[in-house]
Protein backbone atom coordinates (compact mmCIF):
# COMPACT_ATOMS: atom_id res chain seq x y z
CA UNK A 1 0.00 0.00 0.00
CA UNK A 2 1.50 3.32 -0.97
CA UNK A 3 1.71 6.32 1.83
CA UNK A 4 -0.70 8.33 0.05
CA UNK A 5 -3.24 5.72 0.25
CA UNK A 6 -3.01 4.66 3.50
CA UNK A 7 -3.23 8.38 4.61
CA UNK A 8 -6.12 8.18 2.48
CA UNK A 9 -7.63 5.22 4.61
CA UNK A 10 -6.56 6.61 7.68
CA UNK A 11 -8.30 9.88 6.90
CA UNK A 12 -11.36 8.03 5.58
CA UNK A 13 -11.79 5.68 8.72
CA UNK A 14 -10.90 9.46 10.64
CA UNK A 15 -13.88 10.95 9.60
CA UNK A 16 -16.27 8.05 8.96
CA UNK A 17 -15.60 7.84 13.00
CA UNK A 18 -16.30 11.65 13.36
CA UNK A 19 -19.67 10.96 11.87
CA UNK A 20 -20.49 8.40 13.43
CA UNK A 21 -19.76 9.88 17.01
CA UNK A 22 -22.55 13.30 15.83
CA UNK A 23 -24.89 11.11 14.36
CA UNK A 24 -24.68 9.02 18.38
CA UNK A 25 -24.62 12.90 20.09
CA UNK A 26 -27.61 13.77 17.74
CA UNK A 27 -29.01 10.90 18.39
CA UNK A 28 -28.53 10.62 22.06
CA UNK A 29 -29.70 14.54 22.26
CA UNK A 30 -32.92 13.39 20.61
CA UNK A 31 -33.74 10.53 23.13
CA UNK A 32 -32.84 12.95 26.02
CA UNK A 33 -35.15 15.81 24.18
CA UNK A 34 -38.08 12.78 24.11
CA UNK A 35 -37.43 12.18 27.73
CA UNK A 36 -37.97 15.95 28.50
CA UNK A 37 -40.85 16.56 26.76
CA UNK A 38 -42.73 13.52 27.87
CA UNK A 39 -42.05 14.80 31.14
CA UNK A 40 -43.50 18.40 30.10
CA UNK A 41 -46.46 15.96 28.46
CA UNK A 42 -47.36 14.87 31.92
CA UNK A 43 -46.75 18.00 33.46
CA UNK A 44 -48.94 19.68 31.73
CA UNK A 45 -52.15 17.55 31.58
CA UNK A 46 -53.65 18.84 34.77
CA UNK A 47 -54.44 22.13 32.26
CA UNK A 48 -56.67 20.01 30.34
CA UNK A 49 -59.06 21.36 32.52
CA UNK A 50 -58.66 25.26 31.70
CA UNK A 51 -60.07 25.92 35.32
CA UNK A 52 -57.09 24.96 36.88
CA UNK A 53 -55.01 26.53 34.26
CA UNK A 54 -56.93 29.93 35.23
CA UNK A 55 -56.36 29.36 38.86
CA UNK A 56 -52.68 29.18 37.97
CA UNK A 57 -52.95 32.52 36.38
CA UNK A 58 -52.68 31.10 32.87
CA UNK A 59 -55.56 33.60 31.69
CA UNK A 60 -57.41 33.30 28.48
CA UNK A 61 -56.59 36.26 25.29
CA UNK A 62 -60.32 34.69 24.37
CA UNK A 63 -59.88 34.85 20.66
CA UNK A 64 -58.90 32.00 18.51
CA UNK A 65 -55.92 32.85 16.65
CA UNK A 66 -55.70 31.75 12.68
CA UNK A 67 -54.03 32.19 9.59
CA UNK A 68 -55.02 32.21 6.40
CA UNK A 69 -51.35 31.02 4.49
CA UNK A 70 -51.02 34.25 2.81
CA UNK A 71 -47.13 35.35 2.57
CA UNK A 72 -46.38 38.82 3.02
CA UNK A 73 -42.95 39.95 2.29
CA UNK A 74 -41.19 41.21 5.55
CA UNK A 75 -43.93 39.50 7.96
CA UNK A 76 -43.76 35.69 9.71
CA UNK A 77 -44.81 32.91 7.66
CA UNK A 78 -47.67 30.87 8.81
CA UNK A 79 -48.67 28.13 7.02
CA UNK A 80 -52.81 27.59 7.18
CA UNK A 81 -53.93 27.03 10.55
CA UNK A 82 -54.90 27.86 13.77
CA UNK A 83 -53.04 28.57 16.75
CA UNK A 84 -56.24 28.65 19.14
CA UNK A 85 -56.98 30.42 22.18
CA UNK A 86 -54.05 31.66 24.17
CA UNK A 87 -53.51 31.59 27.80
CA UNK A 88 -51.31 33.36 29.31
CA UNK A 89 -49.18 33.47 32.55
CA UNK A 90 -47.49 37.13 32.84
CA UNK A 91 -46.22 35.86 36.15
CA UNK A 92 -43.75 33.28 34.75
CA UNK A 93 -40.60 35.62 34.13
CA UNK A 94 -36.63 34.85 32.87
CA UNK A 95 -34.94 32.41 30.33
CA UNK A 96 -37.34 29.99 29.25
CA UNK A 97 -38.10 27.05 31.30
CA UNK A 98 -38.74 23.84 29.71
CA UNK A 99 -40.74 22.66 32.39
CA UNK A 100 -42.76 25.81 32.64
CA UNK A 101 -44.17 26.94 29.50
CA UNK A 102 -45.96 30.74 29.96
CA UNK A 103 -48.49 30.20 27.36
CA UNK A 104 -51.28 26.97 27.23
CA UNK A 105 -52.79 27.22 23.93
CA UNK A 106 -56.42 25.75 23.72
CA UNK A 107 -58.93 24.02 20.87
CA UNK A 108 -62.56 25.41 21.10
CA UNK A 109 -64.49 22.05 21.10
CA UNK A 110 -68.08 22.44 20.98
CA UNK A 111 -68.78 24.25 24.24
CA UNK A 112 -65.73 23.27 25.71
CA UNK A 113 -61.75 24.09 25.10
CA UNK A 114 -59.16 21.42 25.04
CA UNK A 115 -55.64 21.49 25.63
CA UNK A 116 -53.66 20.82 22.34
CA UNK A 117 -49.71 22.96 22.53
CA UNK A 118 -47.63 25.02 24.76
CA UNK A 119 -45.50 27.72 23.71
CA UNK A 120 -42.73 29.43 25.10
CA UNK A 121 -43.25 33.49 24.66
CA UNK A 122 -39.75 35.35 25.01
CA UNK A 123 -39.48 39.46 25.09
CA UNK A 124 -36.46 40.51 23.07
CA UNK A 125 -34.67 42.71 25.10
CA UNK A 126 -31.24 45.06 25.16
CA UNK A 127 -29.69 41.99 26.91
CA UNK A 128 -30.74 39.41 24.24
CA UNK A 129 -27.51 38.21 23.22
CA UNK A 130 -28.94 34.92 21.08
CA UNK A 131 -32.03 33.23 19.59
CA UNK A 132 -33.40 31.12 22.34
CA UNK A 133 -33.76 27.61 22.06
CA UNK A 134 -35.29 24.59 23.67
CA UNK A 135 -35.50 20.73 22.61
CA UNK A 136 -32.30 21.50 20.08
CA UNK A 137 -35.19 23.98 18.44
CA UNK A 138 -34.40 27.91 17.56
CA UNK A 139 -37.10 29.82 18.88
CA UNK A 140 -39.17 32.27 15.61
CA UNK A 141 -38.32 35.49 15.73
CA UNK A 142 -38.18 38.03 16.83
CA UNK A 143 -41.55 39.28 15.73
CA UNK A 144 -43.65 42.37 16.48
CA UNK A 145 -46.90 41.62 19.40
CA UNK A 146 -49.63 39.65 17.58
CA UNK A 147 -52.15 42.63 17.12
CA UNK A 148 -54.50 43.11 18.51
CA UNK A 149 -54.36 40.98 21.45
CA UNK A 150 -50.74 41.39 22.17
CA UNK A 151 -49.54 45.18 21.59
CA UNK A 152 -47.03 45.60 18.36
CA UNK A 153 -44.11 47.14 20.31
CA UNK A 154 -44.11 43.47 22.28
CA UNK A 155 -41.07 42.20 20.46
CA UNK A 156 -40.52 39.02 21.23
CA UNK A 157 -39.22 35.53 19.79
CA UNK A 158 -41.48 32.18 20.46
CA UNK A 159 -41.94 27.85 20.25
CA UNK A 160 -45.02 26.23 19.82
CA UNK A 161 -44.75 22.53 20.71
CA UNK A 162 -48.04 20.70 19.95
CA UNK A 163 -48.18 17.77 23.16
CA UNK A 164 -51.67 17.00 23.00
CA UNK A 165 -52.28 16.80 19.51
CA UNK A 166 -51.08 15.60 15.91
CA UNK A 167 -49.34 18.51 14.12
CA UNK A 168 -48.83 17.37 10.28
CA UNK A 169 -46.45 20.27 10.09
CA UNK A 170 -44.53 19.17 13.00
CA UNK A 171 -44.90 19.28 16.72
CA UNK A 172 -42.82 22.55 16.62
CA UNK A 173 -44.62 24.30 13.99
CA UNK A 174 -46.33 27.77 14.73
CA UNK A 175 -49.41 26.99 13.07
CA UNK A 176 -51.75 23.26 13.13
CA UNK A 177 -53.68 22.52 10.26
CA UNK A 178 -56.32 20.18 12.32
CA UNK A 179 -56.81 22.70 15.14
CA UNK A 180 -60.07 24.90 14.16
CA UNK A 181 -61.66 27.86 15.57
CA UNK A 182 -65.27 27.02 14.18
CA UNK A 183 -67.65 27.93 17.00
CA UNK A 184 -65.63 30.29 19.02
CA UNK A 185 -64.37 34.18 18.93
CA UNK A 186 -62.38 33.65 15.98
CA UNK A 187 -59.38 36.07 15.05
CA UNK A 188 -58.19 35.98 11.34
CA UNK A 189 -55.02 37.39 12.07
CA UNK A 190 -52.64 38.72 9.45
CA UNK A 191 -48.77 37.26 10.33
CA UNK A 192 -46.54 39.57 12.51
CA UNK A 193 -43.90 41.59 10.87
CA UNK A 194 -40.32 40.24 11.48
CA UNK A 195 -37.89 42.59 13.45
CA UNK A 196 -34.18 42.92 14.01
CA UNK A 197 -32.47 40.92 16.60
CA UNK A 198 -28.98 39.62 17.12
CA UNK A 199 -27.13 38.26 14.06
CA UNK A 200 -28.51 34.65 13.75
CU1 LIG B 1 -45.24 35.40 18.08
Amino acid sequence: MTFARRLRDAFIATLSLTCLHGAFVSAHAQESHKAQIDALRKAMEKYNDYKVAVRDLYLSTVGCVHYSGEKIPGSMEYAKGAMGVHFVNLTIKGPPDPMKPNVLIYEPVGRDLKLVAVEWLVPLTADTKEVPSLFGQRFMGPMEGHEPLIPKEFHHYDLHAWLFKDNPLGMFAPTNPKVNCKGSFALLESPTKMVHGPHQ
